[in-house]
Protein backbone atom coordinates (compact mmCIF):
# COMPACT_ATOMS: atom_id res chain seq x y z
CA UNK A 1 0.00 0.00 0.00
CA UNK A 2 1.55 3.50 -0.92
CA UNK A 3 0.23 5.03 1.84
CA UNK A 4 2.31 2.43 4.66
CA UNK A 5 5.46 2.98 2.37
CA UNK A 6 4.89 6.99 2.20
CA UNK A 7 4.50 7.11 5.99
CA UNK A 8 7.98 5.27 6.53
CA UNK A 9 9.58 7.46 3.71
CA UNK A 10 8.45 10.62 5.24
CA UNK A 11 9.94 9.56 8.58
CA UNK A 12 13.03 8.46 7.03
CA UNK A 13 13.18 11.99 5.18
CA UNK A 14 12.22 13.84 8.19
CA UNK A 15 14.94 11.80 10.44
CA UNK A 16 17.65 11.93 8.06
CA UNK A 17 20.75 14.26 8.50
CA UNK A 18 22.24 13.70 4.89
CA UNK A 19 20.06 13.51 2.17
CA UNK A 20 20.99 12.52 -1.29
CA UNK A 21 18.72 13.07 -4.28
CA UNK A 22 19.18 11.33 -7.94
CA UNK A 23 17.29 12.44 -10.85
CA UNK A 24 16.23 11.37 -13.80
CA UNK A 25 14.36 12.13 -17.20
CA UNK A 26 11.20 11.34 -15.32
CA UNK A 27 10.96 14.63 -12.62
CA UNK A 28 10.57 16.57 -16.30
CA UNK A 29 8.32 14.48 -17.73
CA UNK A 30 5.37 16.06 -15.57
CA UNK A 31 6.57 19.32 -16.86
CA UNK A 32 6.60 18.12 -20.74
CA UNK A 33 9.95 17.15 -21.20
CA UNK A 34 10.10 13.67 -23.13
CA UNK A 35 11.78 11.42 -21.15
CA UNK A 36 14.65 9.35 -23.49
CA UNK A 37 12.91 5.63 -23.38
CA UNK A 38 9.33 6.31 -23.29
CA UNK A 39 6.87 6.44 -26.24
CA UNK A 40 7.59 10.17 -26.67
CA UNK A 41 11.31 9.40 -26.64
CA UNK A 42 12.28 9.93 -30.47
CA UNK A 43 12.86 12.04 -32.53
CA UNK A 44 12.52 11.62 -36.55
CA UNK A 45 13.09 7.92 -35.41
CA UNK A 46 16.21 8.90 -33.75
CA UNK A 47 17.33 7.22 -30.45
CA UNK A 48 19.39 9.72 -28.02
CA UNK A 49 22.20 7.00 -28.44
CA UNK A 50 22.08 7.69 -32.02
CA UNK A 51 22.60 11.22 -31.70
CA UNK A 52 24.25 11.54 -28.54
CA UNK A 53 28.19 10.31 -29.76
CA UNK A 54 30.89 12.62 -30.52
CA UNK A 55 30.76 10.19 -34.01
CA UNK A 56 27.40 11.28 -34.80
CA UNK A 57 28.69 15.08 -34.21
CA UNK A 58 31.85 14.04 -36.26
CA UNK A 59 29.48 12.52 -38.54
CA UNK A 60 26.76 15.25 -39.52
CA UNK A 61 26.96 18.17 -36.77
CA UNK A 62 23.87 19.83 -38.33
CA UNK A 63 21.57 16.99 -37.91
CA UNK A 64 22.74 16.79 -34.61
CA UNK A 65 22.44 20.65 -33.62
CA UNK A 66 18.97 20.10 -35.02
CA UNK A 67 18.45 17.76 -32.57
CA UNK A 68 19.67 19.67 -29.51
CA UNK A 69 17.58 23.06 -31.09
CA UNK A 70 14.26 21.41 -31.06
CA UNK A 71 15.11 20.21 -27.44
CA UNK A 72 15.96 23.84 -26.82
CA UNK A 73 12.91 24.63 -28.06
CA UNK A 74 10.49 21.97 -26.17
CA UNK A 75 12.57 22.85 -22.42
CA UNK A 76 11.88 26.75 -23.35
CA UNK A 77 8.41 26.37 -22.82
CA UNK A 78 8.35 24.22 -19.92
CA UNK A 79 8.89 25.10 -15.91
CA UNK A 80 9.68 23.22 -12.87
CA UNK A 81 6.91 21.20 -11.37
CA UNK A 82 5.87 20.88 -7.78
CA UNK A 83 8.11 17.66 -7.71
CA UNK A 84 11.53 20.42 -8.35
CA UNK A 85 10.13 23.15 -5.97
CA UNK A 86 9.60 20.37 -3.28
CA UNK A 87 13.50 19.51 -3.75
CA UNK A 88 14.36 23.23 -3.46
CA UNK A 89 12.22 23.24 -0.03
CA UNK A 90 13.78 19.74 1.02
CA UNK A 91 17.14 21.19 0.53
CA UNK A 92 16.79 24.02 2.86
CA UNK A 93 15.50 21.98 6.20
CA UNK A 94 18.20 19.34 5.64
CA UNK A 95 21.02 19.22 7.59
CA UNK A 96 23.37 17.81 4.44
CA UNK A 97 21.61 17.85 0.92
CA UNK A 98 22.58 17.22 -2.64
CA UNK A 99 20.96 17.23 -5.95
CA UNK A 100 22.13 14.59 -8.71
CA UNK A 101 20.53 14.92 -12.14
CA UNK A 102 20.85 13.20 -14.98
CA UNK A 103 18.72 15.79 -16.70
CA UNK A 104 20.66 18.56 -18.87
CA UNK A 105 17.34 20.68 -19.23
CA UNK A 106 18.05 23.04 -16.49
CA UNK A 107 15.11 22.98 -14.63
CA UNK A 108 16.03 22.00 -10.86
CA UNK A 109 18.22 25.31 -11.51
CA UNK A 110 15.34 27.37 -12.31
CA UNK A 111 13.26 25.92 -9.36
CA UNK A 112 16.41 27.06 -7.39
CA UNK A 113 18.39 24.14 -6.67
CA UNK A 114 21.75 25.37 -4.92
CA UNK A 115 23.79 22.28 -4.07
CA UNK A 116 23.23 20.24 -6.99
CA UNK A 117 25.50 18.22 -9.68
CA UNK A 118 24.32 18.16 -13.55
CA UNK A 119 26.10 14.98 -13.97
CA UNK A 120 25.65 15.03 -18.27
CA UNK A 121 25.94 18.95 -18.61
CA UNK A 122 23.29 21.46 -18.94
CA UNK A 123 21.63 22.36 -22.44
CA UNK A 124 21.96 25.92 -22.29
CA UNK A 125 26.03 25.52 -22.10
CA UNK A 126 28.09 25.21 -24.86
CA UNK A 127 31.60 24.57 -26.22
CA UNK A 128 33.97 25.63 -28.76
CA UNK A 129 35.18 21.84 -30.07
CA UNK A 130 38.61 24.49 -30.85
CA UNK A 131 39.82 26.36 -27.48
CA UNK A 132 37.08 24.62 -25.28
CA UNK A 133 35.60 27.82 -23.95
CA UNK A 134 32.13 27.42 -22.38
CA UNK A 135 29.82 29.92 -22.61
CA UNK A 136 25.83 29.90 -21.95
CA UNK A 137 24.07 30.13 -25.01
CA UNK A 138 19.94 30.47 -24.65
CA UNK A 139 19.35 30.93 -28.42
CA UNK A 140 15.95 29.30 -29.55
CA UNK A 141 16.12 28.18 -32.26
CA UNK A 142 19.87 27.81 -32.58
CA UNK A 143 21.58 28.26 -36.20
CA UNK A 144 22.53 24.76 -37.25
CA UNK A 145 26.28 25.07 -37.35
CA UNK A 146 27.49 27.77 -33.94
CA UNK A 147 30.49 29.13 -34.27
CA UNK A 148 32.90 30.74 -31.29
CA UNK A 149 32.61 34.74 -31.46
CA UNK A 150 36.79 33.79 -29.46
CA UNK A 151 38.46 32.04 -32.16
CA UNK A 152 36.05 31.01 -34.91
CA UNK A 153 35.42 27.35 -34.00
CA UNK A 154 32.57 24.89 -34.19
CA UNK A 155 30.69 25.29 -31.18
CA UNK A 156 28.79 21.87 -29.53
CA UNK A 157 26.66 21.13 -26.42
CA UNK A 158 28.23 21.29 -23.44
CA UNK A 159 26.93 18.00 -22.73
CA UNK A 160 28.12 14.70 -21.75
CA UNK A 161 27.57 12.10 -24.74
CA UNK A 162 27.74 8.35 -24.78
CA UNK A 163 31.42 7.37 -24.55
CA UNK A 164 32.53 10.80 -23.09
CA UNK A 165 33.80 10.63 -19.60
CA UNK A 166 31.66 12.88 -16.61
CA UNK A 167 33.61 15.49 -14.96
CA UNK A 168 35.81 13.79 -12.00
CA UNK A 169 34.62 16.80 -10.17
CA UNK A 170 31.11 16.72 -10.72
CA UNK A 171 31.53 12.57 -10.82
CA UNK A 172 33.42 12.72 -7.18
CA UNK A 173 31.17 15.20 -5.72
CA UNK A 174 28.08 13.13 -6.60
CA UNK A 175 30.06 9.71 -5.33
CA UNK A 176 30.84 11.55 -1.79
CA UNK A 177 27.15 12.61 -1.26
CA UNK A 178 26.12 8.92 -2.17
CA UNK A 179 28.83 7.26 0.34
CA UNK A 180 27.80 9.82 3.14
CA UNK A 181 23.87 10.06 3.12
CA UNK A 182 21.39 8.75 5.06
CA UNK A 183 18.78 8.61 2.53
CA UNK A 184 19.04 8.40 -1.21
CA UNK A 185 15.80 9.76 -3.10
CA UNK A 186 15.63 8.14 -6.52
CA UNK A 187 13.28 10.45 -8.73
CA UNK A 188 12.16 9.04 -12.33
CA UNK A 189 15.39 7.56 -14.06
CA UNK A 190 15.22 3.69 -15.77
CA UNK A 191 18.69 3.45 -14.16
CA UNK A 192 20.36 2.24 -17.18
CA UNK A 193 22.74 4.83 -18.09
CA UNK A 194 26.33 4.32 -16.08
CA UNK A 195 28.01 5.75 -14.02
CA UNK A 196 24.82 7.73 -12.66
CA UNK A 197 23.21 4.05 -12.52
CA UNK A 198 26.31 2.65 -10.07
CA UNK A 199 25.05 5.67 -7.32
CA UNK A 200 22.54 3.54 -5.74
CA UNK A 201 24.18 0.38 -5.02
CA UNK A 202 26.94 2.85 -3.92
CA UNK A 203 24.45 4.76 -1.04
CA UNK A 204 23.27 0.76 -0.24
CA UNK A 205 26.44 -0.18 0.06
CA UNK A 206 27.31 2.34 1.91
CA UNK A 207 24.33 2.41 4.78
CA UNK A 208 22.20 4.29 2.57
CA UNK A 209 18.68 4.12 2.42
CA UNK A 210 17.30 4.10 -0.94
CA UNK A 211 13.33 5.22 -1.66
CA UNK A 212 12.46 5.18 -5.34
CA UNK A 213 9.93 6.98 -7.06
CA UNK A 214 8.82 5.94 -10.34
CA UNK A 215 5.56 5.84 -12.60
CA UNK A 216 6.99 1.70 -13.09
CA UNK A 217 9.39 -0.72 -11.78
CA UNK A 218 13.19 -0.84 -13.08
CA UNK A 219 16.25 -2.36 -12.81
CA UNK A 220 16.89 -1.22 -9.21
CA UNK A 221 13.15 -1.48 -7.90
CA UNK A 222 14.10 -4.78 -6.62
CA UNK A 223 16.73 -3.45 -4.41
CA UNK A 224 15.60 -0.44 -3.49
CA UNK A 225 14.54 -0.33 0.49
CA UNK A 226 11.22 1.62 -0.44
CA UNK A 227 9.48 2.01 -4.08
CA UNK A 228 6.85 4.55 -4.93
CA UNK A 229 5.19 4.09 -7.56
CA UNK A 230 3.47 7.43 -9.33
CA UNK A 231 4.14 10.61 -10.63
CA UNK A 232 6.78 12.41 -9.18
CA UNK A 233 4.92 15.59 -9.40
CA UNK A 234 2.19 13.97 -7.06
CA UNK A 235 5.20 12.05 -4.76
CA UNK A 236 7.65 14.16 -4.11
CA UNK A 237 5.91 16.66 -1.96
CA UNK A 238 4.77 14.10 -0.04
CA UNK A 239 7.66 12.89 1.75
CA UNK A 240 7.68 16.95 3.22
CA UNK A 241 6.05 16.83 6.30
CA UNK A 242 4.46 20.20 5.93
C1 LIG B 1 31.03 6.59 -20.09
C2 LIG B 1 23.23 13.56 -22.28
C3 LIG B 1 33.28 5.93 -20.24
C4 LIG B 1 22.72 13.47 -23.66
C5 LIG B 1 23.20 11.35 -21.45
C6 LIG B 1 27.53 -1.19 -19.95
C7 LIG B 1 27.96 -0.99 -18.64
C8 LIG B 1 28.45 0.23 -18.24
C9 LIG B 1 28.51 1.32 -19.12
C10 LIG B 1 28.06 1.10 -20.40
C11 LIG B 1 27.60 -0.12 -20.83
N1 LIG B 1 27.27 0.00 -22.14
C12 LIG B 1 27.50 1.26 -22.55
C13 LIG B 1 27.98 1.94 -21.51
C14 LIG B 1 28.37 3.31 -21.47
C15 LIG B 1 27.19 4.28 -21.52
C16 LIG B 1 25.89 3.73 -21.02
O1 LIG B 1 25.64 3.70 -19.82
N2 LIG B 1 25.02 3.32 -21.96
C17 LIG B 1 23.73 2.81 -21.59
C18 LIG B 1 22.70 3.15 -22.67
C19 LIG B 1 23.87 1.30 -21.38
N3 LIG B 1 27.58 5.37 -20.66
C20 LIG B 1 28.35 6.34 -21.17
O2 LIG B 1 28.72 6.36 -22.32
C21 LIG B 1 28.77 7.41 -20.19
N4 LIG B 1 30.20 7.59 -20.32
O3 LIG B 1 30.69 5.49 -19.69
O4 LIG B 1 32.31 6.94 -20.39
C22 LIG B 1 34.56 6.62 -20.43
C23 LIG B 1 35.44 6.73 -19.34
C24 LIG B 1 36.66 7.34 -19.52
C25 LIG B 1 36.99 7.89 -20.75
C26 LIG B 1 36.08 7.82 -21.83
C27 LIG B 1 34.85 7.18 -21.67
C28 LIG B 1 28.10 8.73 -20.53
C29 LIG B 1 26.62 8.60 -20.24
C30 LIG B 1 25.98 9.96 -20.43
C31 LIG B 1 25.17 9.95 -21.70
N5 LIG B 1 24.45 11.21 -21.80
N6 LIG B 1 22.61 12.52 -21.54
C32 LIG B 1 21.50 14.32 -23.77
O5 LIG B 1 20.67 14.33 -22.83
O6 LIG B 1 21.36 14.94 -24.83
S1 LIG B 1 22.32 10.06 -20.80
C33 LIG B 1 20.66 10.31 -21.01
O7 LIG B 1 20.04 9.17 -20.38
C34 LIG B 1 20.03 11.47 -20.30
O8 LIG B 1 20.93 12.27 -19.57
C35 LIG B 1 19.06 10.81 -19.31
O9 LIG B 1 18.85 11.54 -18.19
C36 LIG B 1 19.80 9.58 -19.06
C37 LIG B 1 19.21 8.48 -18.29
O10 LIG B 1 17.93 8.25 -18.72
P1 LIG B 1 16.76 8.51 -17.65
O11 LIG B 1 16.94 9.87 -17.06
O12 LIG B 1 16.69 7.38 -16.71
O13 LIG B 1 15.52 8.59 -18.59
P2 LIG B 1 14.69 7.38 -19.19
O14 LIG B 1 13.83 7.92 -20.28
O15 LIG B 1 15.59 6.22 -19.47
O16 LIG B 1 13.75 6.90 -17.96
C38 LIG B 1 12.73 7.77 -17.48
C39 LIG B 1 12.19 7.12 -16.22
O17 LIG B 1 11.22 7.99 -15.65
C40 LIG B 1 11.48 5.81 -16.50
O18 LIG B 1 11.86 4.87 -15.51
C41 LIG B 1 9.99 6.16 -16.34
O19 LIG B 1 9.24 5.07 -15.81
C42 LIG B 1 10.04 7.27 -15.35
N7 LIG B 1 8.96 8.25 -15.46
C43 LIG B 1 8.36 8.74 -16.58
N8 LIG B 1 7.46 9.68 -16.24
C44 LIG B 1 7.51 9.80 -14.88
C45 LIG B 1 8.45 8.89 -14.37
N9 LIG B 1 8.70 8.76 -13.05
C46 LIG B 1 8.01 9.55 -12.22
N10 LIG B 1 7.09 10.46 -12.61
C47 LIG B 1 6.80 10.59 -13.93
N11 LIG B 1 5.87 11.48 -14.32
ZN1 LIG C 1 36.81 28.91 -29.53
Amino acid sequence: MISDHLTEARARVAAAHSIAVLTGAGISADSGVPTFRGADGLWRNFRAEDLATPDAFARDPRLVWEWYSWRREVIASTEPNPAHHALVRLETRAQRFHLITQNVDGLHRMAGSQHLSELHGNIWEVRCTSCRLVTDNRDVPLSLLPYCHTCGGLLRPHIVWFGEALDDCILAASMHAVESCDVLIVIGTSGLVYPAATLMPIAQSHGGFVIEINLASTAHSSTAALTLQGRARDIVPLLLKE
